[in-house]
């Protein structure tokens, strides 16, 4: 071997090594890179998921929820049923009764909405009382649940107590000038 040979010779070598070493590097860049990248994937896979799922269940949450409202105590009011004397004192401060009564002006119907509510704003729980008397005629009166007596029927045009008794004359059971024309009573409702 003369010495340009071994020049080439170790040229030869080092080039080889060099490629070798370069070559090794790059495969392990390979290596290192995928590992890294599949590490790195899966990690932020799972980061992902998590923070995603916690967006999600955030917005979800929110679109969801709705808060109840507060109730809002100006809308209601409170009805009780009175005792008898509590309704014999309203009725006897309340005016309704000294109205004259008017026809197709201001009839028993009048007469009852008008005590009905003069009570309800009194905060006092009253009934209108429809009467059924034969072909189709009618009565309309309210009613009363006291605490202490039950049930009590008042005609509003008088502030009377009266009697309801199906199949009898609504005048004659309580002692009222008699009516025109049939007054039995077929049939009442009672609304509350
Ligand atoms: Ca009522």
């Amino acid at each position: 071997m003369d010495y340009s040979q071994k020049i080439a010779a170790v040229l030869g070598i080092f080039l080889a090594t060099i490629m070798l070493c370069a070559g090794s590097g790059f495969l392990c860049y390979l290596h290192g890179y995928q590992t890294g990248q599949e590490a790195g994937f899966a990690q932020g896979h799972v980061q992902g998921k998590e923070i995603g799922y916690q967006i999600g269940y955030q917005s979800g949450y929110e679109a969801g929820y709705k808060p109840r409202p507060e109730p809002q105590v100006t809308e209601g009011f409170i009805l009780r049923n009175p005792t008898y004397q509590e309704m014999k004192a309203f009725l006897a401060q309340d005016v309704t009764n000294a109205k004259t009564y008017t026809k197709d002006e201001f009839v028993c119907t009048d007469f009852a909405a008008e005590v009905n509510n003069n009570a309800e704003a009194k905060g006092i729980r009253c009934a209108i009382v429809d009467i059924f008397y034969p072909d189709g005629y009618g009565h309309t009166i309210i009613a009363f649940e006291t605490v202490d007596k039950g049930l009590i029927f008042i005609e509003p045009q008088f502030d009377r107590e009266v009697t309801l008794t199906i199949g009898k004359s609504y005048s004659q059971i309580n002692n009222f000038t008699p009516a025109p024309r049939a007054d039995i009573i077929e049939r009442y409702l009672i609304i509350w």
